[in-house]
């Protein structure tokens, strides 16, 4: 674990206490760690934003779809063995009778993986898609 740093920062009482507010509904037992996820939050968004970042990022791709649609089936095989180089895995679970629940486990540059997400999300009949966006963790501690 890498050194820990201490410093003190100056907050207006109101935003301290909705801030203490914030970190009991969300479970964490101390202001540090609520922090230090924070910060680690937006240097993971700041990798995915950046325009046509090449940063190497990882995420899933959550998908929500009726499987009668073939049309849909075939375009969705068809992309990810487009960007066969982005995915590493998929899941694929039958919800009920007509839905699929597809989870992809993607990787690669940020700009690649977020074309992949959009492109799927916009197959004409996806109930939902949703792209998680995480860090492979090298930068973070
Ligand atoms: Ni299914």
């Amino acid at each position: 674990m890498s050194e820990l740093y201490r410093f003190g920062i100056s907050i207006p009482k109101d935003l301290i206490e909705s801030f203490d507010q914030y970190i009991r509904e969300k479970q964490y037992t101390n202001r540090s760690e609520a922090i230090r996820d924070l910060i680690r939050e937006k240097l993971v968004k700041r990798d995915w934003d950046e325009l046509g970042s090449d940063k190497e990022v990882v995420g899933a791709i959550v998908s929500v779809y009726d499987h009668h649609k073939r049309e849909l089936l075939a375009l969705l095989t068809e992309i990810q063995h487009e960007h066969y180089q982005n995915i590493i895995s998929s899941q694929h679970a039958h919800l009920d009778h007509d839905n699929c629940l597809e989870v992809i486990i993607v990787k690669g540059k940020a700009k690649d993986v977020r074309l992949l997400g959009d492109k799927i999300k916009s197959i004409k009949g996806i109930k939902h898609s949703q792209l998680t966006m995480t860090t492979t963790g090298k930068d973070l501690v």
